[in-house]
Parts: structure tokens; C-alpha cells; sequence
């Protein structure tokens, strides 16, 4: 087969791909593991907070893409501006948002009208900071039941788990996360769904830079040689590093919308506080947010505007 034979056949395969077909799979589900081949995606859990736009930042310089698992009140409060913006600039830089609860609880320990308000509240945060409803929810520390599990399905949302988990949360040396890393390309992995997180110092500082050079210098089965950057249509083969949803072949959202004003109902003041759920001080919250489609704007504008 000549080169150009090979190229085109890629060329097909990759065009079926990205065919849209591939998002219906037929409603949400537990995923806890990449489907597509080739396809590493990192994803790292409870920010917004310090180290996500020096994240953001290394996974764009090499043309890769980060899964970013967010709460609302957790090591920070997401309303607070500086978190506002980073939320803002990582999904203008076309990272993956997901939820990762608000308050960051053991969902299972939580009653039914607890589970809907910890959701609610960061579909809500979403859907006001740049106006997309989130379709993945990963739960913490990844526990959930049967009863989390239907309540995240009737909003639309997956369950989202992982099958590396680098320990960097969990006491792991930074040596003992890299291994975890090398485990993955020793062992030719099909692909890998890996468990970092946003708010560790050394996660940004060392172990990011440890694993995109890794995953990078090994090529992750690039088996020719192309321009750099590669040409887009080419990325679904030769660049493996890519959101959840994107190793799945699935929408990371529900809905995209548009962001929503800021007014002075955008606090953590009078939220359930981390660990914590909604109770007798805090109302539940358990509805749907207000979400603005992106078609609604141009009437939105205008009506303010007059
Ligand atoms: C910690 O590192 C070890 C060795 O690399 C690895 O097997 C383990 O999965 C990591 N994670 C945790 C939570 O210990
Ligand atoms: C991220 O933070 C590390 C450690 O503070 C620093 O060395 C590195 O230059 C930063 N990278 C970016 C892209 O900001
Ligand atoms: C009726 C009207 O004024 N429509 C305008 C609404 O705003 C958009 C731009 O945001 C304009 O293109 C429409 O002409
Ligand atoms: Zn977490």
C-alpha cells in the first residue's frame, strides 16, 4: 500500500469518525473508560482553583486537551471572580468542563433532594458562566449508588469515572504517580482515562509536564512521521490526547448556550458548604436552571437593549 493509499484510508476512517452519528449511544451512561483507541484523556477533579490556567495552558501549547472536573464550593467558591474567569478561559480554550458536584459530599450518604441540589447547582454555575449544561458528572472520590446513578441520568448527565488513577490526591510521591503514567504506555493500553487533580502544586508543576512529554515522545502509536501541528482531520489518529467526552465519542455538554449577565445572586453565600448538602437552613434546589440557547440571545440583546 503506498502512503497515499494508507493516507487516504485514514483519511475515511477518520471522517467516520468525527460523523455525528457516533453521539447517540442511546442515553447516559457510567463511563469508566476511554472507548476510542489511541485516546488518553487526563482529567483533573476539584477546582476551579489555583494550578487550572497553568494547566489549561500546557495542554494548548501542545495542541492537547484537558478534562477539567469542577465544583462549585469546594477548596474555593467558583463565583469567586478570579474562579469565575478561569472557568471562562479553559472553556474558551476548548478544554472539557464537567461536574463534579458542588460541595464535593459522599453522594451516597446524601437523600434524594440533596443529590438534585448538589447537581443543580453546578448545572446552574455552568450554565451562567459561559451557558453550556454539563453532560458529565463525576461523582466524588468516584462513590455513587443506584439511587445517584438514576438522578444524574434523568438530568441528562453520565456518570464519570476513570480506570488510572495517579494517587496524587491520595499521599502518591510524585515518582509514584510518573509510574502510573509509565504503566499505561508499558503496558501498549488501548487507551487511558487518568484521575489527576486541579488544586495540587505539584500535579501542575511536575506531573503535567511529565505526561505530555511522556505520551508525546512515545507518540502513543504514531506510526509515520507528519507536519507539526498535524493537520486537523489527522488528530482522531496521531494526537491522543483529548477531552472524556471526545475519547468517547460523545458530547461533553447538553446543551450550549449563552453565558449568562452576572448579578448578585452568583455567591456561595447560603450553599451548602463543602462535604456539606442542602438542610433545613438551606433550601434544596431541585429543579431546572435558567439556561439561555444560543438562539435566544439575538431576542435577549434586544430587548434589553430597548
Ligand atoms: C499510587 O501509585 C502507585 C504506584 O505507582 C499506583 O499503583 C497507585 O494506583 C497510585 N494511586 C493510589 C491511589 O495509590
Ligand atoms: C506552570 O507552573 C509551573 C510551576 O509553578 C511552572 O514552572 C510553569 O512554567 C507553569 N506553566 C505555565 C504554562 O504557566
Ligand atoms: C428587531 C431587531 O432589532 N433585531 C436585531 C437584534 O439584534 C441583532 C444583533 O444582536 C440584530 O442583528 C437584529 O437586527
Ligand atoms: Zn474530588
Amino acid at each position: 500500500m503506498s502512503i497515499r493509499a494508507i493516507l487516504c484510508t485514514l483519511l475515511a476512517v477518520s471522517v467516520a469518525w468525527s460523523h455525528p452519528n457516533l453521539k447517540s449511544r442511546g442515553g447516559p451512561q457510567v463511563y469508566g473508560a476511554c472507548i476510542k483507541p489511541n485516546d488518553i484523556a487526563l482529567t483533573f477533579d476539584d477546582g476551579p482553583y489555583n494550578y487550572i490556567r497553568n494547566i489549561s495552558d500546557q495542554f494548548t501549547a501542545v495542541g492537547a486537551k484537558a478534562t477539567f472536573f469542577m465544583n462549585g464550593n469546594n477548596w474555593d467558591c467558583i463565583y469567586a471572580p478570579d474562579r469565575i474567569e478561569s472557568v471562562k478561559y479553559v472553556y474558551s480554550k476548548g478544554h472539557m468542563i464537567g461536574s463534579h458536584t458542588w460541595s464535593h459530599p459522599d453522594l451516597r450518604t446524601f437523600t434524594t433532594p440533596q443529590i438534585q441540589d448538589e447537581m443543580f447547582r453546578m448545572e446552574e454555575a455552568f450554565s451562567r458562566i459561559v451557558g453550556v449544561l454539563p453532560a458529565f458528572m463525576r461523582p466524588p472520590s468516584g462513590y455513587y449508588n443506584d439511587n445517584v446513578k438514576n438522578i444524574a441520568f434523568s438530568r441528562g448527565q453520565n456518570l464519570a469515572l476513570w480506570d488510572h488513577d495517579t494517587g496524587d490526591a491520595d499521599g502518591n510521591t510524585t515518582a509514584q504517580s510518573e509510574a502510573v503514567y509509565n504503566a499505561v504506555v508499558d503496558s501498549k493500553a488501548k487507551n487511558a482515562l487518568i484521575l489527576q487533580h486541579e488544586t495540587k502544586a505539584s500535579t501542575a508543576g511536575t506531573l503535567v509536564p511529565y505526561a505530555l512529554k511522556l505520551f508525546k515522545s512515545k507518540g502513543y502509536n504514531v506510526r509515520f512521521s507528519f507536519p507539526n501541528p498535524v493537520p486537523t482531520v489527522l488528530n482522531n489518529f496521531f494526537i491522543k490526547l483529548v477531552t472524556m467526552a471526545e475519547c468517547l465519542g460523545v458530547d461533553p455538554y447538553q446543551a450550549v448556550g449563552v453565558a449568562q449577565q452576572q448579578t448578585s445572586s452568583w455567591t456561595c453565600n447560603g450553599t451548602p458548604a463543602p462535604g456539606e448538602g442542602c438542610d433545613s437552613s438551606i433550601p434544596c434546589k431541585t429543579g431546572k436552571p435558567d439556561f439561555i440557547p444560543a438562539l435566544e440571545h439575538s431576542g435577549h440583546v434586544n430587548i434589553t437593549a430597548e
